[in-house]
């Protein structure tokens, strides 16, 4: 077994090893300071001589042997380092002091430097910030324990992070969805939105404003009053409880409000407070948090906080791979695999463009296949194109370092459609209709030439030429 030889300058600092509560693979030793008082600190043996090789040798040092060595005294530290290096040319050590840094150390390689004061001091300020996240979640908890009936809402067409906010303000107030529903005055649009809310088991409903006086309680998570319109609801501008991580707006009431605009997500605020609050994190929960982040902060790039990152290993821990894997790959249905195979069978890419043209599919095949078609040799961009309604929908990617994929897209569908996105990922919509007055025909080879053309242009910087309006 590996020894832990622990050298301490010093009476206080041994006092304080012995107070920290020593390893059984520790063996604890302690040179007194001049004018100090011999009282020997529990367990620990003293080197009364200082560290020299005979009194290092009589500790019967084997190679695979550790060292730490404690001390706030530079030169100290110098002498202790050099003799045991002397002694046991190899042996890793590890240097605890407030007063010297890795630098110091250049010479030797198997040296780990850290701060002994700074080191508990991290964790002290961490253990503050679970208080105040505790304290937080109790306040909250309080406000609304009395009430018989709370509406968690969330902003139209709710997003991933609204929607695991919710679930996570329910759980931790531990109610269910009679007391507490999660309420939206639009419908959740994406199809991978849908995706998470049937996967993870959650209902929203859909309310008008004046349905919000049913309930004695008003919590808003992921959004702010003032985003609801011009005119928003009255009932939404004084409410119980506002938290989220948008830039903070005024112009509304709230009893409790948390917002936290440095963070990439608000679910990272929801994981702080369930971890404060030791509520069971169960698999469920966690992978709606997790994919909640995930989503907003697309996989901890953009806008991303070290609490986004802190939240989302803590929530790694405990997720369901199987469920995050059933809301970012639904099931695709089979007659979209058949366009899909349709498509593939006339497979060619343009100017490092692979287009795939599927015809009339399920809405949420198409991000799928762009994903898909981003795998073929040579691609740089991705475009999944197919029928879904009375519009056309296309759903874009790119490798990530050429053009940013919604720029392309805005100019794609400039004064034909709606689109946009992020640097990797975009979508657009253009009405059949808009696209059968400019270009005749919606077949898929009249698809086919009008979208090249325009992500041609727009992919190489010509946005004047872009815009699928010009025919
Ligand atoms: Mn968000």
């Amino acid at each position: 077994m590996t020894t832990r030889f622990v050298i301490c300058d010093g009476a206080e600092l041994a006092r304080f090893w012995a107070r920290i509560g020593p390893d059984d693979s520790e063996t604890l030793l302690w040179v007194p300071r001049e004018k100090e008082s011999r009282a020997r600190p529990p367990a620990f043996r003293s080197l009364a001589g200082g560290v020299n090789p005979s009194s290092l040798e009589k500790l019967n040092i084997k190679a695979n042997d550790f060292f730490a060595v404690v001390s706030e005294d530079p030169s100290f530290v110098r002498s202790t380092v050099n003799t045991i290096s002397e002694i046991s040319p190899d042996a890793p050590l590890l240097v605890m002091s407030d007063r010297m840094n890795q630098d110091d150390f250049a010479d030797h390689n198997c040296i780990r430097m850290t701060g002994l004061r700074t080191q508990l001091r991290d964790d002290v300020h961490d253990e503050f910030r679970h208080l105040a996240n505790l304290q937080k979640a109790v306040c909250l908890k309080n406000l609304l324990v009395e009430r018989e009936k709370i509406g968690i809402l969330l902003q139209p067409d709710p997003d991933p992070d609204g929607i695991a906010c919710g679930y996570a303000l329910r759980a931790l107030l531990g109610r269910k969805a009679p007391t507490a529903p999660l309420i939206s005055f639009g419908q959740v649009q994406r199809p991978e939105n849908q995706a998470m809310v049937s996967a993870i088991g959650i209902e929203i409903r859909t309310v008008l404003p004046e349905e919000l006086d049913e309930f004695d309680g008003l919590a808003l998570v992921d959004v702010q009053p003032t985003v609801f319109g011009e005119n928003p609801p009255p009932r939404v501008l004084s409410v119980d409880l506002v938290i989220d991580h948008h830039p903070e707006r005024t112009g509304y009431e709230a009893l409790i409000r948390d917002i936290r605009p440095s963070y990439g997500a608000t679910a990272t605020i929801f994981t702080e407070y369930l971890r404060a609050t030791n509520v069971d994190m169960n698999a469920r929960l966690a992978t709606a948090l997790l994919y909640g982040i995930k989503s907003d902060t697309q996989l901890l790039g953009r806008d991303t906080s070290s609490a986004d990152m802190d939240a989302f290993a803590y929530l790694h821990s405990c997720y369901s791979p199987a469920l995050l894997r059933r809301i970012e790959r639904p099931a695709l249905p089979a007659d979209g695999l058949r366009r899909l195979g349709r498509a593939l069978s006339k497979t060619k890419l343009e100017d490092n463009i692979h287009l795939l043209v599927l015809g009339r599919v399920r809405e949420d095949v198409i991000p799928q296949v762009a994903e898909l078609g981003l795998q073929a040799e040579g691609a740089e961009w991705s475009v999944a194109a197919g029928l879904v309604g009375q519009n056309l929908v296309f759903s874009v990617r790119n490798v990530g370092h050429v053009r940013a994929a919604g720029e392309v897209v805005r100019a794609v569908v400039e004064g034909l459609g709606v689109g946009g996105g992020h640097r990797t990922m975009a979508k657009g919509i253009v009405p059949l209709k808009a696209f059968r007055e400019v270009y005749k025909r919606t077949n898929q080879g009249t698809i086919r030439k009008a979208l090249i053309k325009a992500f041609k242009s727009a992919i190489n910087g010509e946005e004047s030429d872009a815009s699928l309006a010009l025919g």
